[in-house]
């Protein structure tokens, strides 16, 4: 265990969420460092994507929930922003010369966590369990739960046919041309038990939707039955931040997947797509007239994280916006709840 505070386990466990966010990979995993840094330990939850799991090479592999682990614990790599820093690649060496498959690339340390989780989801453990253990051995306070313990599986129907996600994001580099996402099992998938617990907690200041990917790391998350429905009615608000700044996805493919499957890449188009859930959407300064759905509030900001510093600026400016927009949301449903009683 990196940090051996034995009040890791009991302060994360007793003090109630008061902010949770949605997250995908390396994007929501900044503005996710951003809210760590600022918040009080154990204030914070992240729920991640699982959409991009697959199991390979006989091994589990969550990348999005190990990014954040990763980022979270000071381990990640800082010039991929996925896999672990100061890595070695013995076992990827070992492995080619062997003629095994090499497209995805396992670090030697990041190989550790791939083994011990595959070994404990074998034994019986949920990936929650698993997932818990892993960030209360890696001394981080901030909870990081999986959108469900059941498996979804994004796939991607391409000129080529059906395609698993990790095919497509790594081995063909987001080439192929995309004509539709699916997410399979999600019909089944039961939202993970910390979740609704935390959304319904009335101590809960903010609900954020990190400037992930939105097709490929937050629908997957936003299609497990039940979870929109519980962010509309969760009295935090929630404030999504776009990860389409002048037309332009940060990094990653969301620009070129969403002009493949028919949007606009824009920041309002982005917006759209999360109508029903968000009370207030944050865009650059460079999107300063995107449109917004009728009923969500605008902001404008800096929304580009280059620096550890941007990041806990923009989580400053996070919480500033949901604790004045929280104020107008708990208005709101005291005058709702007082004409109903009439
Ligand atoms: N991304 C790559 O572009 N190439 C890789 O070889 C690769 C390996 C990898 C191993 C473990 C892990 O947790 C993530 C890894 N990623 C790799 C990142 C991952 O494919 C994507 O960033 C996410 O799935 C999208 O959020």
């Amino acid at each position: 265990m990196l940090d051996s505070d034995p009040k890791l386990k009991s302060s994360s466990e007793t003090r109630p969420t008061s902010v949770i966010a949605l997250t995908g990979g390396i994007g929501g995993a900044k503005l996710a460092l951003g809210l760590h840094r600022i918040l009080a330990p154990g204030d914070f939850m992240t729920i991640c994507n699982t959409g991009d799991d697959f199991y390979h090479l006989g091994l589990e592999i969550s990348p999005d929930i190990d990014t954040v682990l990763y980022t979270l614990a000071g381990l990640a790599d800082p010039s991929q922003g996925w896999g672990r820093r100061d890595e070695t690649w013995n076992f990827m060496a070992a492995l080619e010369e062997i003629g095994g498959h090499t497209w995805f690339q396992l670090g030697d340390q990041d190989l550790a966590t791939h083994i011990e989780r595959t070994k404990r989801l074998t034994e019986g453990e949920t990936l929650s369990a698993v997932t818990d253990y892993f960030r209360q051995q890696l001394g981080i306070a901030t909870r990081i739960v999986p959108m469900s313990d059941d498996p979804v599986r994004t796939r991607l129907r391409t000129t080529m046919g059906w395609i698993d996600f990790q095919d497509y994001f790594v081995r063909q580099n987001c080439k192929p041309s995309v004509r539709e996402i699916a997410f399979d099992n999600v019909e089944t998938a039961r939202i993970a038990p910390a979740i609704l617990p935390a959304l319904s907690d009335p101590h809960l200041r903010a609900v954020v939707i990190c400037p992930s990917n939105p097709l490929i790391s937050v629908e997957p998350i936003l299609a497990v039955p039940g979870m929109r429905k519980a962010l509309r009615s969760c009295t935090a608000p929630v404030i999504g931040i776009s990860p389409i700044i002048n037309g332009q996805a940060v990094r990653g493919p969301a620009a070129k997947l969403m002009e493949e499957l028919g949007f606009e890449p824009s920041a309002s188009a982005v917006a759209q797509r999360y109508a029903d859930v968000i009370d207030t959407w944050i865009v650059d300064e460079s999107d300063a007239d995107a449109r917004v759905p009728t009923g969500v509030e605008k902001v404008i900001t800096e929304t580009l994280m280059i620096t550890i510093k941007d990041r806990e600026k923009l989580a400053q400016k996070v919480l500033a916006v949901a604790q004045q927009r929280g104020r107008e949301k708990s208005s709101v449903t005291m005058t709702s709840n007082v004409m109903s009683d009439d």
